[in-house]
């Protein structure tokens, strides 16, 4: 699947940071150590609806986390994948009387403009699920060699039982598990299962659902095992992130790490599992399924300036869970018009001290707002009048653009 444009990126003096991330498996922050090129696979969008302020969040925290690392002279091989096959999508163009594959198409082609438009470095490989069956039929094939996936009817299931290390990621006890997994798409009732939380792998063919033809039947691969396949294949075993939003922790996370681990006898899939806050609205996570959305191209379309939803979004640490309101933008499109004036004035302070600081705040586990406070702090001495160095403003502006994201003109 095609990816969205590279935009430049311009360097800042000076030296990077080592990024330290909040690891959810450990519970702790740990220094981030890639090799030469940093692997980072975040879970991508299931295309049947628009980006939401939710999504952004997420996307632009883990752009943070691109950043840094390029700023610290890394390479970074960035995997997302599209989860262009699903029960939701299924669903909504059943409701909605669409082709599934022309929604699904039309709604990644949205997420892209709406990625490009908010500065979102695109990932070096975006894969669909479609694409991937190849992939995921031969990870099915082997745990069902190994006797870790079994049938029930004509659908695959995965032993979560064969996995002694089950838990890994969440640590949650089985009640919450059994909660989490009912909610968010698992079948916890299905007669025939060895375990109620053990998840579909391979979905035999319904009727008027899209199919595909393997030696192991007419069907469509479960969820889970898609990040999995794509993961293992792209990047490899114990790549450096794993990222997504927290409602992945479980079971999404879990289980494709339970996978991975059975599957290549080799550990830890990722050497951090982190995860971004939820954004609500009206006191419930904005979700498509439950249609509390403000969408980020309908801001667009309402004259919002991207750069002053990109600057709304940072303005929360990216682990916080937080209501969006209409002040968050009031007041980020504030504070784009004090830090345009700033970098355009003719001198200011120098730029030095605030690049050190926005450096030490965003690899100490992407401190965003602490960034934008050093931003603001400089930005009001220039209104002040403060300040010599007349390289000093352009030099901020790379700051922001190399490592923040927020290109000011
Ligand atoms: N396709 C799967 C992942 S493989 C999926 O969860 N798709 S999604 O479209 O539902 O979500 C895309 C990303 O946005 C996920 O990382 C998810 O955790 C994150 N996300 C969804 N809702 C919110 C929200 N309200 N706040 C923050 N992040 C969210
Ligand atoms: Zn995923």
């Amino acid at each position: 699947m095609e990816t969205w444009t590279q935009p430049p990126v311009p360097s800042v003096p000076g030296e990077g940071r080592v990024l330290s991330l909040y690891d959810t498996a450990t519970a702790d922050v740990r220094r981030t150590a890639p090799d030469a090129t940093a692997r980072l696979y975040v879970c991508g969008i299931t295309p049947y609806d628009a980006t939401h302020l939710g999504h952004a969040a997420t996307y632009v925290a883990f752009d943070l986390v691109q950043r840094v690392w390029m700023d610290a002279g890394y390479r970074v091989h960035y995997v997302q994948n599209v989860t262009d096959v699903d029960d939701p999508l299924l669903e909504r163009a059943v409701a909605t009387g669409q082709d599934w594959s022309d929604l699904a198409r039309a709604e990644t082609a949205l997420f892209r403009e709406d990625m490009t438009a908010l500065g979102v470095l695109p990932p070096r490989e975006y894969i669909g699920a479609v694409e991937s069956i190849p992939l995921v039929v031969d990870r099915i094939d082997q745990l069902l060699a190994a006797g870790t996936a079994y049938r029930v009817d004509d659908d695959i299931y995965f032993a979560t039982g064969n996995d002694p290390d089950f838990g890994f990621v969440s640590s949650y006890d089985r009640e919450t598990m059994l909660a989490l997994f009912a909610e968010r798409g698992g079948d916890p009732e299905r007669p025939g299962k060895r375990d109620a939380l053990d998840p579909v792998l391979w979905q035999a063919e319904r009727p008027g659902e899209p199919a595909w033809d393997t030696h192991f039947g007419h069907g469509r691969p479960g969820w889970h095992i898609e990040c999995t396949a794509i993961a293992l294949h792209h990047l490899g075993n114990r790549f450096d992130v794993q990222g997504g939003g927290s409602d992945l922790i479980f079971p999404h996370h879990e289980m494709g790490t339970s996978l991975a681990h059975l599957l290549t006898d080799d550990r830890p899939f990722a050497k951090h599992f982190v995860h971004a806050g939820m954004v609500g609205l009206g006191g419930q996570k904005m979700s498509k399924s439950k249609g509390n959305l403000v969408f980020v191209s309908r801001l667009r379309d309402d004259g919002h300036e991207p750069m002053a939803i990109r600057l709304a979004l940072l303005a929360h640490h990216y682990r916080s869970d937080w209501e969006w309101t209409d002040g968050d933008l009031k007041q980020a499109e504030d504070r784009l018009h004090r830090w345009t004036f700033a970098v355009t004035a003719d001198r200011g302070p120098s730029a030095g001290q605030v690049a050190e600081a926005v450096r030490a705040a965003l690899a100490n586990d992407l401190d965003a707002p602490a960034a934008l406070a050093a931003v603001d702090a400089w930005a009001e001495q220039v209104a002040a009048g403060a300040g010599e160095d007349s390289d000093a403003p352009s030099q901020l502006a790379d700051v922001t653009h190399a490592l923040l994201g927020v290109v000011l003109r």
